[in-house]
């Protein structure tokens, strides 16, 4: 058996002369090393988890000297450095991806075979790190590689949250949530610095002090700790962090008099408040304690990252001018989550510091940008102003004042925008609920603020922020999203890889995606489109196996495997996916079997999580669920249909579905997903698309072809118009549109009630919006879009040439190009290089 209790032979590996060398015997001795002497589990065994934390450590090695070398080089060049602020990063797994960053994979694979390992098979005994959500969690990961392959300097600032996003298990009744418990074991990837503590205070009151200055006192003080964890670039030596923040209370916070009395709970009570800090990401907000802990969380990553970098401000050059603090530090917010950085850093400078309001909102504007992600008006943040002042009573003076100047500055100045001051300016006073909108924080706050893709930064200027481009025409930014081609590409799709290198005759497109076009002048060459082909069977079959252990479904490789991934969400319109795959059964049940065998046989799939309180996306995944178990036992159909939910999506799977794919969806209603960038590492991957003219697919099928892009439904212009109509009663819905939701109600997919889910696709009834996200609108277009996709598969030529020509045209899409983009638009700052 694989390495089965071998530690003992491990012993007899002779040491490297420098246990550091890349060669596979220096590495098998270094992980033996490990095994020896970083023991984390009892001494005889030496499974593919033993393997797997000693040969993560062997790596961590290699990572932390050229982590120190970067470190101590940003400090002696003291360069202007950005700080990307965000409550979530969605890390996955590290291993192959540092490995594969430091170019020693094949010297990994041959040490563990010497050691009687599969490198493959010890990659995914690592369990995922699921600090994040979505979209914006993933955004925030692949800008660190990014940055750390441009040789940026620019550091990462989180949360360490003891359970990420729950995991995923699916019962009879629907999606279950269950803690994900990442750090069960140990991470390899962490350091914890034992030196970098920072107090941050909630809670107290304001004093005011003899000569006028402000100060806040009293409440509650909890430590923040910092555990780093190392970004490595993409062949360079310049490896970054991202430094996660862990919540502690001191010594002193336990009560040892209580203990001894016998009272162990109340003694240990401060210590167990500041463990609630960071036990999970996004704890239910639906309770006023719920509210209150999500802003603690805010808080402590905003408060804790401004002290270590004025701290480091400080370090770096002793007796510095505060007016250089914009010349060396760049905020980045990532969404409003860490808006409360605006007013703690008009706090540290004025209270801490000494310095003026003036002076101190100089500094502030100077450093902080924001980045929006979100037009949804539920998704925008409003903080009860109750709350605020009870726990950050310092802040809510400050932003009162921030408040007060500004509207102020409109009225002296533009006298034009008078009747919109009630929605530009921050504080909303409605006596029923007065709330601190953050967004318009940031807006009057940042130098600079940007959207995620051109059409999301239009919107923004045209609606949302519309006021404030008149105000400030230059504040308002587009960033087109981007994905790191390094994990989306070079490491989960090896195959297709060694092609693209091998036609293209270099590598350099990992670092250069631009590349990328030269693939276009063999779009039609008969041998890249046989390579193309057998590369993509090779990952549907990987998949299919995949899809076999986790739902026990077989699923036939040579089907057309069309995959939807993503949260769980009305916008995104999971249901119009599955009401399309419904017609399509009703369809294939009424065809003669002659009639169904000229059909194309689909695999389709669906993934993703839904907020645990969400009750029409769980209703959703149920219904996807009671499909599948309806269609794949229908002997009659499913040789030609097959529909899978996948559980548990996370970083991980995706590694897996994407290379696999050859359609997929991306059709929210328009005007709704600012950006969307698994569309993005499909597109890479050479799938083909089916979606909306909504958020970064536009510049998707403008870049790939519009030939390339199976496109249907309104667009954004349209949407209010249609929603109108609909309230109005106007709206004629397509018979299929109704013949679908009639065969969901009459009981073919069991008796689960589906009917408030259905309902919130009519017009006026006491459930859901109305169709809101105009499922009904867009059903027939969508129809006819998926026919054109059953058309095209069967000519398998004319695919492959589609499929190559979307990963040719993928070269803007790629998280390089909108860091370089962030670092000279935004954040000015230059490549600082670890020689
Ligand atoms: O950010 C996503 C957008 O929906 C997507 O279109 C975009 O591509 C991506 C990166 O820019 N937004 C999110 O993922 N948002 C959240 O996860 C979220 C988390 C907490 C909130 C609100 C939204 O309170």
């Amino acid at each position: 058996a694989n390495g089965k209790n071998e530690a003992a032979k491990l012993a007899k590996i002779p040491a490297a002369a420098n246990p550091l060398a890349n060669e596979p015997s220096a590495i098998a001795s270094n992980i033996s090393y490990h095994v020896q002497y970083s023991p984390h589990f009892s001494p005889t065994k030496f499974e593919p988890e033993q393997a797997f934390f000693a040969t993560a450590e062997s790596v961590r090695d290699r990572l932390i000297q050229q982590w120190n070398e970067t470190y101590h080089h940003f400090n002696k060049v003291d360069p202007k450095q950005t700080y990307y602020l965000s409550m979530e990063f969605l890390q996955g797994r590290t291993l192959t991806n540092a490995i594969g960053s430091l170019d020693i994979q094949n010297a990994y694979a041959d040490a563990l075979n010497n050691l009687g390992h599969v490198l493959e098979e010890i990659a995914e005994q690592e369990k995922d790190a699921a600090l994040g959500n979505g979209g914006l969690g993933r955004l925030a990961s692949c800008f660190l590689d990014s940055m750390a392959t441009l040789n940026l300097p620019a550091w990462g600032y989180g949360l360490r949250y003891r359970y990420g996003l729950f995991k995923q298990k699916i019962t009879k009744q629907g999606q279950e949530e269950v803690a994900e418990d990442w750090l069960e074991k140990f991470s390899p990837w962490e350091v914890v610095r034992h030196d970098v503590v920072f107090p941050v205070r909630f809670f107290g009151s304001v004093m005011v002090n003899p000569n006028g200055t402000r100060k806040w006192v009293g409440g509650e003080v909890v430590q923040a700790v910092a555990y780093d964890i190392p970004i490595p670039g993409y062949k360079t030596k310049n490896t970054i962090s991202l430094r996660l923040w862990d919540a502690k209370a001191s010594a002193e916070d336990f009560n040892l008099f209580q203990f001894n009395d016998g009272q162990y709970e109340s003694a240990a009570q401060l210590h167990s408040r500041a463990q609630q800090i960071c036990a999970v990401l996004y704890p239910g907000d639906s309770t006023e304690e719920g509210k209150l802990l999500r802003l603690k969380q805010q808080f402590f990553l905003c408060s804790a990252s401004l002290q270590d970098m004025i701290l480091r401000f400080k370090e770096r050059k002793s007796g510095r001018q505060w007016s250089e603090f914009p010349s060396k530090v760049a905020v980045q917010l990532n969404d409003t989550h860490p808006t409360l950085a605006i007013p703690e850093l008009m706090r540290l400078l004025m209270d801490e510091e000494g310095l003026g309001w003036d002076e101190a909102w100089d500094i502030t504007t100077r450093t902080v940008a924001y980045t929006n992600h979100t037009v949804l008006p539920e998704a925008l943040e409003k903080w009860s102003q109750a709350v605020m002042w009870k726990l950050l009573p310092r802040h809510m003076e400050i932003i009162e004042e921030i408040d007060k100047r500004f509207i102020a500055m409109v009225r002296s100045t533009r006298s034009d925008l008078e009747s919109k001051i009630p929605s530009m300016c921050i504080l909303d006073n409605n006596p029923k609920k007065p709330v601190v909108r953050m967004a318009n924080l940031c807006v009057v706050s940042a130098h600079t603020v940007n959207g995620v893709a051109q059409l999301h930064s239009d919107i923004l200027k045209a609606d949302l922020f519309a006021d404030y481009v008149s105000l400030w025409p230059n504040k308002l930014q587009n960033k087109t999203n981007g994905i790191t081609p390094r994990r989306w590409l070079r490491f989960c799709n090896p195959e297709l890889s060694k092609i693209i290198t091998k036609w293209l005759k270099t590598d350099q497109w990992v670092t250069n995606l631009d590349l990328l076009v030269g693939l276009r002048q063999f779009a039609d060459n008969t041998e890249l489109q046989a390579e193309w082909e057998s590369a993509k069977m090779a990952s549907k079959k990987h998949l299919a196996d995949y899809i076999w252990r986790v739902t026990g479904v077989t699923i036939d490789p040579n089907s057309l495997f069309d995959i939807q991934v993503k949260r769980i969400h009305e916008y995104k319109r999971q249901l119009l996916n599955i009401l399309g795959a419904i017609y399509r059964y009703k369809k294939l049940k009424e065809m003669s079997p002659q009639e169904r065998k000229k059909t194309t046989p689909r695999t389709i799939m669906i993934g993703g999580k839904a907020f645990a309180t969400y009750t029409n996306a769980k209703r959703i995944v149920k219904l996807v669920n009671d499909v599948g178990e309806v269609v794949n036992t229908d002997p009659e159909v499913n040789s030609y249909l097959k529909v899978v939910f996948v559980p548990n999506y996370n970083v991980s799977v995706a590694e897996l579905l994407i290379p696999g794919s050859e359609l997929s969806q991306h059709i929210s209603t328009a005007g709704m997903e600012a950006s969307g960038t698994s569309n993005m590492k499909f597109s890479l991957n050479g799938c083909l698309i089916i979606g909306t003219l909504d958020g970064a697919n536009v510049e998707i099928r403008q870049e790939i072809g519009e030939e390339n892009f199976f496109l249907f439904g309104a667009v954004a212009e349209q949407v209010p118009k249609l929603r109108k109509e609909r309230e109005d009663g106007l709206f004629k819905p397509d018979p299929r549109f109704e013949e679908a939701k009639q065969f969901i109600r009459s009981g073919a997919f069991g008796s689960y009630d589906y009917n408030p889910l259905l309902d919130s696709l009519e017009g006026n009834t006491g459930y859901g919006r109305g169709d809101y996200f105009l499922v009904g609108y867009d059903f027939p277009s969508y129809l006819e879009a998926q026919d054109r996709v059953d058309q095209a598969y069967k000519d398998q030529k004319k695919w492959l040439k589609m499929s190559i020509l979307s990963t040719a045209g993928s070269g803007k899409f790629s998280s390089d190009r909108t860091i370089a983009q962030y670092a000279k638009e935004i954040w000015n700052i230059t490549e600082c290089r670890t020689s």
